[in-house]
């Protein structure tokens, strides 16, 4: 299908569809139009299609997570192309407000002494949560982790998972430690086109972790 035309040939203004040039209400009339954004398929465009998509993300036709009704652009892989999509036709939870993102260990993951100073946190378990904070409706993808802080920020591949960030703005990502700081970096995709990368460096204290027995 021509991605500037909808089923049956209309000629789509993708320009027009942008939250804010749309008056209240007419997110659902986007993503009717387009087709797409309604991955449960009940007619709107929401949080429970948001966790829908994330579930999804990444995946190809043939993979046990691919969910067609998640592939807007119908390429057969579910991509950051089919995220701009979703988050484009959601109707935003908030009015528009500049991307700030916090990121702190889960309570039971931080040790119950005084830690070096890192700009992340320190834990040790090996297997910890990451809990963070940041505009409803966004989406949150984690990179390969394969991506070192020398390479820069051109070096990350956000590649997946993703998680839906909730309507109260709170999102969280289960990570585990293999080496003695690791970098857990992030690209959160907000609904109002924003976007930014964010770092959350964890050192891993592995023979606490040992001792205790987790
Ligand atoms: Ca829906
Ligand atoms: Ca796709």
């Amino acid at each position: 299908m021509d991605r500037g035309r909808d089923e049956r040939g209309h000629r789509l203004d993708f320009d027009a569809l942008e939250p804010r040039h749309m008056p209240a209400g007419a997110g659902l009339w986007a993503a009717t139009a387009l087709g797409t954004g309604d991955v449960n398929g009940d007619g709107t465009v929401d949080p429970s299609d948001l966790r829908a998509f994330a579930v999804a993300f990444p995946s190809r036709a043939g993979s046990p997570n691919f969910n067609p009704a998640a592939d807007f652009n119908r390429d057969g892989v579910i991509n950051a192309k089919d995220a701009r999509v979703i988050l484009r036709s959601m109707a935003p939870l908030t009015t528009r407000r500049p991307l700030n993102v916090s990121l702190a260990l889960a309570p039971e993951d931080r040790p119950d002494f005084k830690t070096s100073q890192i700009s992340g946190g320190a834990t040790m378990h090996q297997d910890f949560t990451i809990i963070g904070h940041t505009t409803p409706g966004s989406l949150v993808i984690e990179d390969n982790h394969k991506s070192r802080l020398s390479g820069g920020s051109s070096a990350y591949k956000f590649t997946g998972p993703a998680h839906a960030v909730d309507a109260s703005g709170n999102f969280s990502i289960k990570a585990r430690n293999t080496e003695g700081v690791n970098n857990n970096n992030f690209l959160v995709l907000d609904p109002f086109g924003g976007r930014l990368i964010i770092d959350f460096p964890v050192l891993w204290i592995p023979y606490a972790s040992g001792r205790i027995g987790r």
